[in-house]
C-alpha cells in the first residue's frame, strides 16, 4: 500500500523496547547495586512491597521520589482535600461539574443488567452483574496530572456501584495538583494516596498498613506503572496496559488542515512519546497540513514537548484512495481516530479496530477528552484489537446462576453421566445418579 513495513511498526510501540533512562539506571545501580532492566527493577519493588509493606513503599518513594513521607502523611487529610476545593476557581469547578455531569449520563446507558431466565420443565438460567467491592484508581502525577482523568476513572466505577474507590497520586514535593482533589472531592472520593509509581501499585494489589488492598488497579501510568500493573496482574485485576497517547487522523480533501494540524498538535503536547498520525489520499492537504503544524507549533506553550513527540512518532501517509486509508488506519489500531471525510457516517462501519472514533470536523478529540461524555481511558499501542475503552463493566464482574427442577435434572441426566464417564470422573457421575435414581 505504499509504505514501509518498518514505517507501519514505528506506530506500535512495544514496552519491552523502551529502554531505561540514564537517570533511571543510575538509580537502579544506587538501589541495587546491580544493572536491571526496567522490568527486572518493577519486579523487584513489587516483590519489596508485597512484603514489606508501608516500610517499603516509603523507602521506594523517598528513594525513587524524592520524597520523605511518614506513614501518618501518606493519605491525604480531609482538611487538605476541602481546603483544595475550597481554593479552586469557581468556573473550573463548574466546568468540571458539567463534565462530570455528561459523563455520569453516558455512563449510565451502559450498565449492564442481571437477568434470569425460565427453561424446559421450570428450570432457571441466570446472570448477575456485581460491583467490584474496592478499586484502586492511578492518576499519573507531574505535567500529566489531570483532574479529569479523576472523572473518567472514577464515574464508571461510581455507576457501577462499586462501595469503596481509592486513588493513588505520586506528588512533587508531597504537594499535590488541587484540580485533582477538588474533582475527587467532587465525586466523594476520601481516600487518596499520595505514592505512585511501581511501589504504589503493588500497595494497592497487596495491600499494606496504610492502603487497603483491592480487587483492580486502572488509570494509565508511565512505563513502571505499566510494568508493575502487568506484574501484580492475576492477583488483582487490571483495566488494560496503557502507553502514550495516539491520534490517527484520517482525511479527505476536503478536510480543514488548521483542523487537522490543530488536532495532531493537541495529541503531540501530551508527551515526546505521543503519537500524531495523518493518512490521507490527498497530496495536497498533505502538505498544507505539513505547514500548517509548523505554523501553529511555534505560539504553542508546549512546543518542545509538541516538537519532540512529532518528530518522533508524527508521520503523514499519503495513499492513493480512501480504502488504502482505511487499511492503513485499522492495521494501526489507534488509541483515537477522527474521521474527517465527507460521508463519515458511510465509514464508520469500516473502522473496525480503534479506542474511540471521532466522526466529523466538529468532533475534535479535545471534545471527547474533557466534555462528550465517553470515556478518555483507551486502549493504545495498536491493542485496540482486544481490550475495550473503560466503561462501567470494567468495574464489574459477571456470575452464572443455574436452578433446575427435579423433572428438568431427570431429562438431562443420561447426558451428563456419560460425560462425566468419558472423562473418568465417577464422583462427578454419581452426584447426578443419587438424584435420579432418587438415593437419599
Ligand atoms: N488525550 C488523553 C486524555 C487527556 N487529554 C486528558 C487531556 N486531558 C488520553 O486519551
Ligand atoms: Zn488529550
Amino acid at each position: 500500500v505504499g509504505i514501509k513495513e518498518a514505517e507501519l511498526q514505528l506506530m506500535k510501540k512495544a514496552f519491552d523496547e523502551i529502554e531505561l533512562g540514564a537517570s533511571m539506571r543510575a538509580k537502579n545501580q544506587e538501589i541495587f547495586g546491580e544493572d536491571l532492566t526496567a522490568s527486572e527493577l518493577v519486579h523487584h519493588i513489587v516483590r519489596d512491597v508485597r512484603s514489606g509493606g508501608d516500610q517499603a513503599l516509603l523507602r521506594y518513594t523517598k528513594l525513587l521520589d524524592g520524597l520523605d513521607l511518614s506513614s501518618t502523611d501518606i493519605m491525604v487529610s480531609e482538611s487538605e482535600l476541602q481546603a483544595a476545593a475550597d481554593q479552586a476557581d469557581a468556573a473550573v469547578l463548574a466546568s468540571l461539574e458539567r463534565a462530570a455531569k455528561n459523563i455520569f449520563a453516558f455512563h449510565e446507558e451502559q450498565k449492564p443488567k442481571s437477568w434470569m431466565t425460565y427453561r424446559a420443565h421450570g428450570s432457571i438460567l441466570g446472570q448477575e452483574v456485581i460491583p467490584l467491592s474496592r478499586v484502586g484508581i492511578y492518576v499519573p502525577g507531574g505535567t500529566a496530572a489531570y483532574p479529569s482523568s479523576v472523572l473518567m476513572n472514577a464515574i464508571p466505577a461510581i455507576v457501577a456501584g462499586v462501595d469503596d474507590i481509592i486513588m493513588s497520586v505520586p506528588t512533587k514535593g508531597g504537594v499535590l495538583n488541587p484540580y485533582v482533589l477538588a474533582a475527587a472531592h467532587m465525586l466523594g472520593i476520601k481516600k487518596i494516596f499520595r505514592v505512585g509509581g511501581a511501589q504504589a501499585i503493588a500497595a494497592m494489589a497487596y495491600g499494606t498498613e496504610s492502603i487497603p488492598r483491592v480487587d483492580k488497579i486502572t488509570g494509565p501510568g508511565n512505563l513502571f506503572v505499566t510494568l508493575a500493573k502487568k506484574e501484580v496482574y492475576g492477583y488483582v485485576d487490571i483495566d488494560m496496559l496503557a502507553g502514550p497517547s495516539e491520534i490517527l487522523i484520517l482525511a479527505d480533501e476536503e478536510a480543514s488542515p488548521k483542523y487537522i494540524a490543530a488536532d495532531m498538535l493537541s495529541q503531540a503536547e501530551h508527551d515526546p512519546l505521543a503519537s500524531s498520525i495523518l493518512i490521507t489520499d490527498s497530496a495536497d492537504l498533505a502538505s498544507n497540513v505539513r505547514c500548517e503544524i509548523q505554523d501553529q507549533l511555534q505560539s504553542l506553550p508546549r512546543m518542545e514537548t509538541a516538537s519532540a513527540s512529532l518528530e518522533r512518532n508524527g508521520r503523514i501517509i499519503v495513499t492513493e484512495n480512501i480504502q488504502q486509508s482505511v487499511h492503513l488506519a485499522n492495521y494501526s489500531g489507534p488509541e483515537h481516530i477522527e474521521l474527517l471525510v465527507k460521508d463519515a457516517f458511510h465509514l464508520l462501519p469500516e473502522i473496525r479496530c480503534a479506542g474511540a472514533v471521532f466522526v466529523g470536523s466538529y468532533s475534535p478529540e479535545p471534545l471527547g477528552d474533557y466534555f462528550a461524555g465517553p470515556n478518555h481511558v483507551l486502549p493504545t499501542g495498536g491493542t485496540a484489537r482486544f481490550y475495550s475503552v473503560l466503561n462501567v463493566e470494567t468495574f464489574m464482574k459477571r456470575t452464572s446462576i443455574i436452578s433446575y427442577t427435579r423433572k428438568a435434572l431427570d431429562e438431562v441426566s443420561d447426558d451428563i453421566i456419560r460425560l462425566a464417564e468419558t472423562e473418568g470422573l465417577e464422583a462427578h457421575a454419581r452426584a447426578i445418579r443419587t438424584r435420579r435414581d432418587n438415593i437419599c
